[in-house]
């Protein structure tokens, strides 16, 4: 990952990776999110992080699957400044997420909410709007539910005076002290994966054949989940995931072999397995360099472990095939992109690409036809 801060001169209009917006009002918490979502700061440690006063723009591309751009903005961001190009910042935006401070008023945050979806909504209607109120670890349960109630409410009505009621807030409850901020966060990055509906529906079909109750994609590095069965997340779950990839992590990185000595933290051969006194197993395995599949099943499941295996088997392949896929359509979309804007490309060299495009898109349900045909069913 690197960290840079933005500039202006150097920016080139080539569309990149989809853009992760960090905005609100000063204090209310952008950089901290970003600090320990991505960069494993410990929330205590965000109480010393000094106010952010340039626009600051982190590539984040663990995998092909999880890859964007977060940029962190200054509180005060002035849309009538004529240096500030909002549009060419919004053009390229997937999501905007506008974190507001619950522990304080809030009605000045949200006059601001308003101006900026409105502003980003005339430039780019695509763009998903994610509202995050945050520090809610001060709050009760109840005073939570009411919070959001009330946001949801003020927000929408202050849309629909202004005739936009087509505009879609989704509200997250967050907090730096527990996993609620990674969970929205996998939620905002789960909207940008075009393979979505592919790797669920991978998941679906491995953990019908496999006797397994809920299976969850993992960024490890993160702890973001890219994608998960279609059956309800619980928070309990999620949070037991979290714990699970941080202790291979953490013992990997302190007890294990150094990178001098040819080792690393995850490999090939990681893998964890942890019975709960619920009678349920936990069970991670390593998918890709940065993913891992982590899966909860009842205990009398897991003695067909052999069966369990040979469908992760298949379906790691599935999810590499997929995984090329995407590889090969963003090579073609750059190419078509440094051609356009080198204008040279002549006009064939656009149809000419277009093929591979196509290819590609058909051949992503590929896996998940393979992958049916392989799968041994119990
Ligand atoms: N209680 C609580 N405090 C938080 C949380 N997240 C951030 N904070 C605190 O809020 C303060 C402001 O955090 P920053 O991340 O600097 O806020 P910012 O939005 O980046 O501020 P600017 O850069 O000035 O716009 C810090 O003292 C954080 O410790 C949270 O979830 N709960
Ligand atoms: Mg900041």
């Amino acid at each position: 990952w690197s960290e840079e801060e933005f500039d202006w001169a150097s920016s080139v209009p080539v569309p990149e990776k989809p853009r992760i917006l960090l905005m609100g009002l000063r204090r209310s918490g952008k950089s901290s999110i970003q600090k320990v979502v991505f960069h494993k700061m410990s929330p205590n440690e965000t109480l010393f992080l000094e106010s952010t006063n340039k626009i600051c723009r982190e590539d984040v591309s663990n995998s092909s699957f999880v890859s964007f751009q977060i940029w962190d903005f200054p509180g005060q961001i002035d849309f009538f400044d004529p240096t500030f190009d909002y549009e060419m910042i919004f053009r390229g935006t997937g999501a905007l997420i506008f974190v507001i401070d619950s522990q304080d008023d809030y009605v000045e945050a949200l006059s601001r909410l308003h101006l900026t979806v409105t502003r980003a909504y005339k430039v780019n209607p695509e763009i998903n709007f994610e509202v995050f109120i945050h520090k809610v670890d001060g709050l009760s349960d109840d005073a939570k539910i009411e919070k959001q109630r009330d946001i949801h409410k003020r927000a929408n009505d202050d849309l629909a005076d202004a005739g936009l009621e087509k505009i879609h807030l989704s509200l997250y409850l967050t907090s730096i002290y527990d996993h609620s901020i990674f969970e929205a966060f996998s939620k905002v990055v789960q909207k940008l994966i075009p393979q979505l509906p592919t790797l669920e529906n991978l998941l679906n079909i491995f953990i019908s054949n496999s006797g397994i109750e809920k299976a969850f994609l993992f960024d490890v590095v993160s702890k973001i989940y890219i994608a998960t069965d279609s059956s309800p997340v619980d928070m309990q779950t999620y949070e037991l995931c979290c714990d699970m990839i941080d202790v291979v992590i953490d013992i990997s990185c302190i007890y294990g072999l150094t990178e001098e000595e040819a080792g690393q933290p995850y490999d090939k051969e990681s893998m964890a397995i942890i019975h709960l006194n619920n009678t349920t197993v936990m069970y991670l395995k390593e998918v890709t360099k940065f993913l891992a599949l982590v899966c909860f099943l009842r205990e009398e499941s897991f003695e067909r472990k052999g069966l369990i295996d040979y469908n992760f088997h298949c379906f790691k392949n599935a999810i590499q095939e997929v995984f090329d896929v995407r590889v090969k359509m963003q090579k073609n979309r750059k190419l078509l992109s440094q051609r356009r804007w080198s204008k040279q490309a002549p006009m064939e060299s656009t149809a000419a690409t277009t093929p591979i495009a196509d290819r590609c898109i058909k051949s992503s349900t590929l896996p998940c036809n393979l992958y049916r045909q392989t799968l041994a069913v119990d």
